[in-house]
């Protein structure tokens, strides 16, 4: 932890002094450390990718930045008020959700983010699986205190998709659309999941944790061979690589400022955003609700976004959650 807030003050300084040389002797001066531990963090920096020119008479100099996500490259001219105050990050973890849930049980406070690089066991709802390769994609948690009661969350679910799918448009330049309730898709394929949870009393919210994972720089062979649904990632869709830094600081910007929005004005605000990107209204679907099935037309959403369902015998059903498949 001390060792990553030095890199991160040598970082910073490098950041405020943009292209110009910094002497070993005033970095040392600046951080109160020897010149020898500014020399071992100058090359802990180099080991992950960082490049950094030195000159014997004018010191380092900061050349490249690899495309790892440091808190210090993240929160750097970040636009937000809430969301990523506070950022950790693990090069490997076996959850965020599980990191964040900590977190929030010590006290974090709100608008905490915590990332990892990779996850040893990345969770999908209803106890499954999310594929978290190392250095290619985002795996995130946010934790949020909003006072709100339990059966409120699910908006929030919302949001999160709706900042997803505005920072996907951003980043790739395409569509995406959003698959009730809590999938993002790129061509028709899932390309972010979202898995928050909630610790909550009848009455209130303790903490809610947002988890999102994004496929930024998948490729089709590191897929699980059993996927329920086809998915894909955004370099695969623009054949280009995504740069993992400019993604996550758009999604921390969207959801900051949805989340404002949905402090001060409420949800009703915040369900248009999600709309925007809502491709199902009208549509055939089948909705697995675990311990039945249901086949109807997608009439809209209720107020709460819970789906409505238009059935064959003309009753409408409303759906609180469950997978839904297309039809047609
Ligand atoms: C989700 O579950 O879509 C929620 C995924 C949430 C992941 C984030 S990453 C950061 C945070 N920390 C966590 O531990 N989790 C959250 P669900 O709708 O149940 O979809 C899971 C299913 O998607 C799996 O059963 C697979 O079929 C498929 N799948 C697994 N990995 C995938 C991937 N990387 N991309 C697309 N589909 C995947």
């Amino acid at each position: 932890m001390n060792q990553q807030s030095t890199g991160e003050q040598i970082l910073k300084l490098f950041h405020d002094h943009a292209g110009e040389y910094l002497s070993g002797e005033r970095i040392s001066r600046d951080l109160g450390i020897s010149r020898t531990a500014v020399w071992k963090r100058i090359e802990q920096m180099r080991s992950l990718g960082y490049r950094i020119d030195a000159v014997p008479s004018r010191g380092y100099r900061l050349a490249s930045t690899p495309d790892i996500l440091l808190p210090e490259e993240i929160r750097n001219g970040l636009d937000i008020r809430r969301i990523g105050r506070e950022i950790i990050f693990f090069s490997s973890t076996d959850s965020t959700n599980n990191r964040a849930h900590e977190l929030a049980l010590k006290g974090a406070s709100e608008g905490t983010v915590v990332l990892a690089d990779a996850q040893t066991a990345g969770k999908g709802r209803l106890g499954r699986r999310w594929e978290s390769p190392p250095g290619v994609n985002l795996y995130a948690s946010v934790v949020l205190r909003p006072a709100i009661p339990p059966h409120h969350a699910s908006q929030l679910t919302f949001l999160s998709a709706a900042a997803v799918a505005r920072s996907v448009a951003q980043c790739s330049g395409l569509p995406p659309s959003v698959k009730w309730p809590n999938d993002v898709l790129l061509r028709g394929r899932k390309v972010a999941g979202l898995l928050n949870e909630i610790d909550a009393e009848t009455e209130r919210i303790h903490y809610l944790i947002l988890g999102i994972g994004v496929n930024l720089n998948m490729q089709p062979d590191q897929f699980p061979p059993d996927l329920r649904y086809p998915a894909t990632s955004l370099a695969m869709e623009t054949g280009n690589k995504m740069e993992r830094l400019p993604f996550v600081r758009a999604l921390l910007e969207n959801l900051d400022r949805l989340y404002e929005l949905y402090l001060q004005r409420g949800f009703a605000e915040v369900l248009p955003a999600w709309q925007e990107f809502f491709e199902m209204a009208g549509r055939e679907v089948e909705v697995d609700c675990q311990e039945y099935r249901l086949r109807g037309r997608v009439s809209g959403l209720d107020d709460n976004g819970a789906l409505l369902l238009k059935m064959g015998d003309g009753t409408e059903r409303r759906v609180l959650s469950g997978d839904v498949r297309l039809l047609e």
